[in-house]
């Protein structure tokens, strides 16, 4: 970290997100109707600390705050996530004015501090009425979501100058409807294919409600992890390229080239080919969460392993993988073992708390390969998100919080960005996930990804070294 980081274009853009679920608390106030992750939260032993996010970080009320805190950090814009179930309680028809109140109010004061918003319209909180007709298997879901997307834009369009209709689609479908991990905790593994395509759909119906109620300069936020082969078989490379093609492509082909990968198209419900028309309309730049790559080969039936255990377990710890015979783990989740395709752990990189491996260069490895795939196809990119665990608290001494490690993490993505932007890459701007520590979903309070650490006892906000770090690159346009 001693060289200062190179410089940035004029004009990029330095942002934080959050997300309404996460941090915003005040679940029953002013009329708000519960949601999936409503329901999730209270069914015992989901959330793995027994945690529920009734008050959070406590956003719904504290956000003057977190504005000033913001505003001192000197960031551009601040992506948050609007509460579909605070609009409309039902997931349609009666629009709960004071719900749009408060995100009206936020934006006010992000405006007034200088702060671009940038409301992400759906980051998996789908209300609870649409959740139990079906939620995203439901294809009535997309249409809702119009539906909510033009009144949240008749409210805020005058003063919105970027939007998000949807966040990570991706995971929606692999873990809320796949592997039941996240809210709705549908275990359904292929079968919820149908959730990707109504989310894609839902996009494509909100650009077009976004577009006729006056919005500007609409995109998405899609995951994306680079995919590295595990071990060099055939069979551990056609399993590499399936999982890419169900994580990156299923998502990144329809939005950017109108198809969806190879076959998979004959898997989705409804009239897809015209869908796709929906799906594919232009956006006008193009968001990617970066988290760190995925090592993926070739499952390893448990029968074989009695008899080769040995061989086995030396040709694995050769290819440089570790307990070969385990279950796969996505983000420290177990996921079946009869899959196609089995996620290993990426040897010799520090790990964040969450166990996900430090990878700066997969973000320039990321951007080089969405070039190489889609070319001009691609709009104008921002990262939306990018961020890392690591539970630091104050020290008792000193009162500060010394996340070396997050510093750390931050500048090698940033350089990382910088080569894959000097080698072409047109990224407009970087997103750090999160200004707060928050509602970590399934793992509760226990993963801390902010720049500002909350004391969930008093609710107290400490910038953390990260924090004054960002501050220092931002300040000087680096
Ligand atoms: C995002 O999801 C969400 O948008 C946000 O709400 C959330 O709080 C934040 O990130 C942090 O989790 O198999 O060990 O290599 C992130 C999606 C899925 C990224 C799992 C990393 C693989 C980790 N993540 N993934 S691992």
């Amino acid at each position: 970290m001693a060289a200062p980081v190179p410089e940035f274009p004029a004009g990029f853009l330095w942002g934080v997100s959050a997300s309404a679920f996460q941090i915003e608390g005040s679940l029953t106030a002013d009329g708000r109707g519960p949601s999936s992750w409503d329901a999730f939260t209270g069914e015992r032993g989901r959330v793995k600390d027994g945690s529920h996010a009734e008050v959070a970080t406590d956003h719904y009320r504290r956000y003057r705050e977190d504005v000033a805190l913001m505003a001192e950090l000197g960031v551009g814009a601040y992506r948050f996530s609007v509460s579909w179930s605070r609009v409309l309680p039902e997931g349609h028809g009666r629009v709960n004015d004071k719900g749009l109140d408060f995100y009206d109010r936020l934006v006010d004061e992000l405006c007034a501090s200088g702060i671009a918003p940038v409301p992400t319209l759906f980051h998996w909180d789908t209300p609870l009425a649409l959740e139990e007709r079906g939620g995203w298997l439901d294809r009535d879901t997309a249409e809702r979501f119009a539906e909510y997307a033009s009144v949240v834009a008749e409210r805020l369009a005058d003063r919105v100058p970027m939007w998000i209709t949807i966040n990570e689609p991706a995971e929606v479908t692999l873990l809320g409807y796949g592997l039941g991990e996240h809210a709705p905790g549908r275990r359904l593994v292929f079968d919820a294919l149908p959730a990707a395509h109504h989310q894609l759909l839902a996009h494509g119906m909100g650009v077009q409600a976004l577009r006729a109620a006056g919005a500007r300069r609409i995109g998405i936020a899609v995951s994306h992890s680079p995919v590295w082969t595990a071990g060099d078989s055939d069979d551990d490379r056609a399993a590499a390229a399936l999982y890419d093609t169900l994580t990156n492509r299923l998502f990144a082909d329809p939005l950017l080239t109108g198809d969806y990968p190879d076959g998979l198209a004959e898997l989705l419900p409804g009239p897809v080919a015209e869908d796709l028309k929906t799906i594919s309309a232009p956006l006008d730049w193009y968001g990617i969460n970066y988290y760190n790559p995925m090592l993926v080969g070739a499952p390893q039936p448990a029968a074989d392993a009695s008899a080769t255990d040995a061989a086995a377990e030396a040709a694995s710890a050769e290819a440089g993988i570790v307990d070969s015979r385990a279950g796969s783990s996505f983000g420290g989740i177990d996921i079946p073992a009869d899959l196609p395709f089995a996620i290993r752990q990426i040897e010799g990189r520090e790990l964040t708390d969450f166990g996900w491996p430090v990878v700066p260069e997969g973000l320039r490895e990321l951007l080089a390969t969405l070039r190489e795939r889609y070319g001009d196809r691609l709009p104008p990119l921002y990262i939306t998100e990018n961020g890392c665990s690591y539970g630091d608290g104050p020290d008792p001494g000193t009162g500060r919080i010394d996340d070396a490690r997050r510093v750390a993490y931050h500048d090698g993505h940033v350089r990382a960005l910088h080569e894959a932007m000097e080698e072409g890459a047109d990224v407009r701007g970087y997103f750090i996930w999160s200004i707060l520590d928050n509602f970590e979903w399934a793992e509760g309070y226990r993963q801390r990804f902010g720049l500002v650490h909350v004391d969930y006892e008093t609710l107290a906000r400490t910038p953390k070294e990260s924090y004054a770090w960002y501050r220092d690159l931002i300040k000087s346009g680096r």
